[in-house]
């Protein structure tokens, strides 16, 4: 998770040498002409491939399914402007200054995050478009919108295993009230969705539990433009609105018993903030971020000062529809194969079933890291992970770390990762897989002048 990353994942701490590859001065994204920079540039083609993908809007896809779901029940509950268009490149300011992003956060860190130059980045997260949508919902005053919804694919530069992809999709929300002729309704809103809430509950002879007893106190207080009374209402408004989501996916698959819980974390445009945890599979699965708007970026976004309250979450769709959907690696979400994609219809959540198992083939690559140099580039963990992506695609299901040491004389440092080739649909041969692998390797010692053991 790149905004809470607490184990740093730098394999290098010397100062090496990279290698820097001839660029094309313009890449073109979508149609659209982006100048590169050797500094900065560390998105790739494999990643811009991508890019086009969409599988939000795809009605007949689990990601798709998912998002009209979510959308279509939030709607029933208050009017919500959708916005499921955004192109995923975006300023460095939208992504991060915008919200608050202090200089050193390592979420802007060319290990996490896919820079295209300087300034122009994949967005890592939904809520680079809030001010957007603020502003829009702001002009758009002959609706009485009252709040937005985003959906989008996100990109972060992270491990490869069967629960991490480099693009994962997020559905965003805000509801706004002006004061006070809005914020004078909040408590009569509150009881209407709480009824709701308790409908459902009845209607499907279901329960849902709040685990609330292990959850570490806030260390975020309100904001002082806010009353306590608001930001009690506001507070007990977004946590009613998300059980009414959490609860609604629950119905759609038949679960009875739900357990959650609400925790308290930070982020750098909400506060107070809160994370939801779903009980899954006998673990915690955290589903969602969200929080009450930091005054600063409603007033970023043209409001005027003291005249609004309002929320924000932001909810990851993959990891929901792994679980929801039975669908047990995640690069299955990015098929193309009509075993995949035919078994599954809008409004309906079908369980995967699985049309076989092609069996993976282990590689390992050992490599001596490179003495000091003059640069002062470092080896990320999830530089590695690039390399293997961009010549293998879909093709590896995991990397992992095996083996790693310090010469007793030389001091070098030697490291294996182990690959798993595997496809989600065909058998890969053992001669594809020897090209594969070769490439790597080449890779590698081409890129960061590590020495192969
Ligand atoms: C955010 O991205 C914030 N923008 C959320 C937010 C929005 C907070 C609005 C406040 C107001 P975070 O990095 O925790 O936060 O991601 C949000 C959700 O996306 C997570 O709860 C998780 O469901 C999903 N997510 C994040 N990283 C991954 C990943 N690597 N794989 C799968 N799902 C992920
Ligand atoms: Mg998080």
């Amino acid at each position: 998770m790149p905004y809470i990353k607490l184990i740093s994942r730098r394999i290098c701490q010397y100062s090496i040498l990279k290698t820097k590859e001839a660029l094309p001065k313009l890449l073109t994204i979508n149609g659209k002409e982006y100048p590169t920079s050797n500094k900065d540039t560390n998105v790739t083609q494999s990643i811009l491939n991508l890019t086009n993908r969409n599988l939000h809007l795809n009605p007949n896809h689990p990601i798709g399914i998912l998002r009209t779901i979510i959308e279509t029940k939030l709607n029933s509950l208050s009017p919500y402007k959708t916005f499921n268009n955004f192109s995923p490149i975006v300023t460095k300011w939208q992504n991060f200054d915008s919200l608050g992003f202090p200089p050193t956060h390592p979420g802007r860190s060319k290990s996490d995050t896919y820079y295209i130059n300087d300034t122009t980045l994949l967005r890592t997260h939904t809520s680079a478009h809030e001010i957007e949508c603020f502003q829009d919902i702001n002009d758009d005053s002959g609706h009485n919108w009252r709040g937005f919804l985003i959906s989008a694919d996100v990109y972060r530069r992270d491990e490869i295993d069967k629960t991490h992809y480099p693009v994962l999709y997020q559905m965003e929300g805000s509801h706004l009230w002006t004061r006070p002729r809005e914020t004078s309704n909040m408590e009569a809103e509150i009881k209407s969705l709480q009824s709701t809430l308790n409908e459902m509950l009845i209607n499907n002879k279901m329960t849902l539990t709040r685990c609330q007893d292990e959850v570490e106190p806030p260390t975020e207080t309100r904001q002082d433009y806010m009353t306590e009374q608001e930001t009690k209402l506001c507070e007990m408004h977004l946590k009613t609105t998300l059980e009414i989501v959490v609860l609604e996916l629950c119905r759609l698959k038949n679960m009875k018993d739900v357990k959650m819980r609400w925790t308290n974390t930070t982020f750098p445009w909400t506060q107070p903030s809160w994370e939801i945890e779903i009980w899954w599979d006998n673990q915690w699965l955290e589903i969602c971020g969200c929080g009450i708007i930091k005054q600063d970026l409603l007033l970023k976004s043209d409001f005027e000062k003291d005249s609004t309250i309002g929320w924000a979450f932001g909810l990851g769709l993959d990891r929901i529809a792994m679980l929801l959907f039975g669908i047990p690696d995640i690069r299955l979400l990015w098929s193309n194969d009509k075993r995949f994609i035919g078994q599954f219809v809008e409004g309906q959540i079908n369980t995967f079933k699985p049309y076989s198992k092609y069996p993976g083939t282990l590689r390992d690559v050992a490599f001596w890291l490179p003495d000091i140099l003059q640069d002062n580039e470092e080896i990320h963990e999830n530089d590695v992970m690039e390399i293997v992506r961009d010549v293998a695609g879909d093709l590896v299901e995991s990397v992992k770390l095996t083996d790693e040491f310090i010469h007793p004389k030389t001091h070098k440092r030697s490291l294996c990762y182990r690959i798993n080739y595997q496809s989600m649909d065909r058998n890969i041969t053992n001669s594809e897989i020897n090209s594969l692998q070769e490439k790597v390797r080449n890779e590698l010692v081409k890129k960061y002048h590590v020495e192969l053991r």
